[in-house]
């Protein structure tokens, strides 16, 4: 207690916007320890703003991780279950080094655009991802601001938009995303039938209309026919991931990045692989999106 009192009285939270809408520092929090209710609140507050929020100079156990992640929420395990911690298996390792010639995490997990877990019926609300080991360059995680997505298309499409149901579907691009993976089982795809989700979805917290749709992810709109379908997908995540749009974060060992799922697409991009990455990572239990009024 002693510690967090010092710490807490040490410096004041405070926010460092990367751009206007998407991504933001906040500093001055040593998330060592849970933080009280009035940080906690700043945090919530910058993460319902800017979607996406980071920590610099952190310095956590996976204990501590996955106590700061529970702020948030429940925790998930994981539907693939390989490389977390055993004692704590709300942990995952994302790494591309090798222990006797196994690697000690997911590797190259998420390079297509996606929102975690989109294709449960309960997608992940807030992911966290904690650098330990970061490449010098390359291997940014590149973030989509999906409510200026949806803002940014004319009025009268929004509107037809709103009204339309995507199928979000877990193997639909599964072998072509991950070549060097075997396919899932049966067993993995029985665990993750396609789901229908509102193609705009509305954040709880906010009130706001987001995009909720990414290509390799979203096999098809409800009642489209293919090739128009495909088409509008297509077209939708290449407008949400416009340069402009984007917020690309540039790893340093001890940097903590919260996204919230509700609001944006991320994916992680290419690295040369003579440098090592881990990360570890946790995700919070989401709720059904919520569609728009209509
Ligand atoms: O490795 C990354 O940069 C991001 C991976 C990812 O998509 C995730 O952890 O959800
Ligand atoms: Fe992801």
């Amino acid at each position: 207690m002693a510690r967090q009192t010092a710490s807490r009285t040490a410096s004041f939270p405070s926010l460092r916007p990367a751009g206007e809408n998407l991504g933001a520092e906040v500093a001055g929090i040593d998330l060592s320890l849970p933080p009280d209710q009035q940080d906690f609140a700043f945090i919530l507050q910058a993460l319902h703003r800017y979607g996406v929020i980071f920590f610099r100079g952190q310095q956590l156990t996976p204990e501590q991780l996955a106590a700061f992640s529970r702020c948030f929420g429940e925790l998930d395990i994981h539907h693939m279950t390989e490389h977390v911690f055993p004692h704590l298996p709300q942990v995952r390792v994302l790494s591309n080094v090798k222990k006797d010639g196994v690697s000690i995490g997911i590797t190259r997990g998420g390079m297509h655009w996606h929102s975690d877990l989109s294709y449960k019926p309960q997608p992940a609300l807030v992911t966290l991802l904690y650098g330990i080991e970061c490449p010098p360059t390359g291997a940014d995680t590149q973030f989509a601001d999906m409510y200026a997505a949806f803002a940014g298309l004319p009025e009268a499409r929004r509107r037809k938009l709103q009204a339309l149901r995507a199928v979000h579907d877990r193997n639909f691009r599964y072998s072509a995303l991950y070549p060097g993976r075997p396919p899932l089982t049966a067993e993995q795809v029985a665990k993750v039938p396609p789901v229908e989700h509102p193609l705009v979805r509305v954040h709880p917290a906010t009130g706001r209309p987001a995009l909720f749709v990414a290509k390799d992810v979203v096999s098809h709109i409800v009642g489209m026919p293919e090739a128009e379908s495909r088409a509008l997908i297509d077209e939708l995540e290449a407008f949400a991931t416009r340069p402009d749009r984007i917020y690309s974060h540039k790893w340093r060992p001890g940097d903590l990045v919260v996204w919230d799922n509700r609001c944006t697409l991320h994916r992680a991009t290419p690295y040369d692989p003579q440098y090592r990455r881990t990360l570890y990572r946790t995700q919070v239990r989401g709720e059904a999106p919520i569609a728009m009024a209509s």
